[in-house]
């Protein structure tokens, strides 16, 4: 991969490389050049090259790309290039290219130095296991030649790279004028290191580490055979093999390897196969075939370092998508260790993570996971976060290894069911869930229809959000992130009030549509119903019982809910109330009816 900030020079570099190797016509550089002069790093640069087929497979995995790969052969070795832009919001595809890069070029201007872009494509390079890395200290032209210009810029980019456990060296050059590419620049004779091209062509190919096999299974086919489909993530596998399939366990033996060219001997990493195994198991999307005698760990919660890219931040607790290999699976971030400064490389506290954000967290799966650390195994140790309701790609990630925090606790099998906790009250379990502006009217309806159920002999409980915020929920505040521990806590509480056979009213703004929809989930269906209590702000502001809005407005409440922090609209709740046509009784009225029914 190659990184540079805008005007670093990055696409004339690439662009003399290709010209100096045959790749790219004489008359072709000059436009090229004058392209990236007009343009930077931006996109719209010439199409000079091939794509690489890769790019299906990243779709697969849910990463935009917006990188372009160019080829071009040396001497000895040919090469593909992952051109990645360069602006700081571009972190995803910087990502994406490191996930699949075992060597950064690193570009600077010779006159700026190493800057902020510099430090930040290092750490991402070396979070995403890139091993090496080639720091190009470009315009050297435009710096006399000068050795004094280039020494300091390598000793500090040394001392870095040693930061990250990253090899590195550093190269003086002139992507302009083509100085130390291909061959020894004869106005450096101070310099004594590798051109560019050479060290590319000497620098050891990866090692294809003597990992066991390993397959994730991509999908399961089955017209004619039963055939288990995926692409090899490690190791070798043949016909004979035997094999465990995780995260069950069952063991069993590979009768054919088959392939869209017939069926196969042996085949190895990289490869994508079809295998047929001797025993019916329980093998589907998602699981991972292995080596029985090195079968990959399974857990449920990791360790991981984690690269926002996503305008909306990262908030624990909220339930992200979380895809493995295959699998996907819902997960939340339980907490956030410490966010990396880039430019210091110092840990600071965080509640959440902003766009470009890099971390160390943790992570809560909804179930176990086949998985390896990432520095084994980039397939069974690398995932993408994805948000539930907008289906961006919000972060990526790497495991780092399984903590075995709850590895000791089971569930704890009840005797008494649920069910028989609601039956003998004589009532099903509900969460009725009111949300809605301040001074909506939530808590004031869920008194009443409490009330009323109290009436008709039913067993109840009502939440109220003011109420748990002087217990339970004291140490919380009014940022997003406070806000969704805030209603996750609740509904964990609500969960448990349902299991004891409540009908359990709940009264809080819960201004977030993921947060309701993952109580939703919680429950078993029917048994949560959403009531939106529907306030124009105005009118809100126009009641204003404790003053709350007035002090808002005056900017002495910060992050007030309708003012200046969201309020997400229910797009499917069960009951919407217009509390602006409707009493309170009325709409109390129309929620017990929905109790009852
Ligand atoms: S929620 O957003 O996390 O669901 P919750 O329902 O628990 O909020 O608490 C809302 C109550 O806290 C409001 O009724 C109001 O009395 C009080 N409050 C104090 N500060 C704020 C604020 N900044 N935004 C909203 N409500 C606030």
């Amino acid at each position: 991969m190659t990184c540079g900030s805008v005007d670093d020079g990055k696409s004339t570099l690439i662009g003399r490389l290709l010209f100096e190797c045959g790749a790219v016509p004489e008359d072709e550089l000059a436009a090229l050049h004058e392209d990236s002069r007009r343009h930077g790093t931006q996109r719209g640069e010439p199409d000079y090259a091939l794509l690489v087929d890769g790019l299906s497979a990243e779709r697969e995995q849910g990463i935009t790309i917006d990188v372009a790969y160019r080829y071009f052969a040396g001497p000895e070795r040919s090469y593909i290039v992952a051109d990645t832009p360069g602006h700081e919001q571009y972190t995803r595809n910087l990502a994406t290219a490191a996930s699949r890069a075992e060597l950064a070029l690193l570009l600077v201007d010779a006159r700026k130095g190493i800057v902020t872009q510099t430090r930040r494509h290092l750490h991402i390079a070396s979070l995403f296991g890139v091993g090496r890395a080639v720091l190009l200290v470009n315009k050297m032209d435009a710096a006399d030649y000068s050795e004094a210009a280039f020494r300091p810029l390598e000793a500090e980019f040394s001392r870095l790279a040693d930061r990250h456990g990253i090899e590195a060296i550093a190269i003086p050059v002139s992507a302009l004028k083509g100085e130390n590419l291909t061959s020894p620049s004869s106005r450096m004779g101070w310099y004594h290191g590798p051109t560019l091209l050479s060290f590319l062509e000497t620098v050891p190919p990866p090692e294809s580490a003597d990992t066991p096999f390993r397959m994730p299974v991509q999908w399961v086919n089955r017209a004619g055979f039963r055939g288990f489909c995926g692409t090899i993530a490690g190791g070798f596998v043949s016909p004979g093999s035997e094999v465990r399939i995780l995260p069950g366990g069952q063991k069993s033996i590979v009768s054919r390897v088959v392939t869209m060219d017939g069926e196969l001997e042996t085949a190895k990493a990289g490869q994508a196969v079809a295998l047929v195994l001797a025993d019916e198991v329980d093998c589907t999307r998602g699981s991972v075939i292995a080596a029985a005698y090195a079968p990959p760990e399974v857990a449920d919660q990791f360790e991981v370092d984690l690269v926002w890219m996503d305008e909306e931040p990262l908030l624990p607790g909220r339930s992200y998508l979380l895809k493995l290999g295959a699998a996907t699976v819902g997960a939340t971030i339980t907490e956030l260790k410490h966010q990396v400064d880039i430019d210091s490389g110092q840990h600071v506290a965080a509640r959440t993570l902003e766009l470009n954000g890099i971390a160390v967290a943790s992570v809560s799966l909804d179930r176990p996971l086949p998985f390896a650390p990432y520095l084994e195994s980039r397939e069974l140790g690398g995932f993408i976060l994805i948000d539930r309701i907008s289906n961006a790609t919000s972060g990526a990630g790497m495991i780092r290894f399984a903590l075995r925090r709850s590895h000791n606790i089971r569930w704890q099998h009840l005797e008494v069911s649920r069910d028989a906790h609601a039956a003998i009250k004589n009532q099903r379990a509900k969460v009725v869930w009111f949300t809605g502006l301040s001074a909506a009217g939530k808590s004031t309806i869920a008194n009443i229809v409490e009330r009323k159920l109290l009436a008709l002999g039913k067993h109840t409980f009502l939440l109220d959000g003011d109420n748990l915020r002087h217990g339970l929920n004291r140490d919380l505040g009014f940022t997003d992130a406070d806000r969704v521990e805030n209603i996750r806590r609740a509904g964990e509480v609500a969960r448990l009030m349902a299991d004891a056979g409540l009908i359990v009213l709940c009264a809080f703004i819960s201004p977030f549509r993921a947060e309701r929809r993952m109580i939703r989930q919680l429950l078993p269906p029917g048994e949560f119903i959403e009531v939106f209590v529907d306030v124009p702000l105005k009118e809100a502001e126009k009641r204003d019982p404790k003053g709350l809005y007035r002090k808002a407005r005056a900017g002495q409440l910060p992050s007030f809910t309708g003012i200046d922090s969201p309020y997400e609209v229910p797009e499917q709740a069960e009951i919407r109330i217009d509390t602006t046509s409707l009493s309170a009784e009325e709409a109390a009225e129309l929620v017990v009816e929905a109790v009852l029914r």
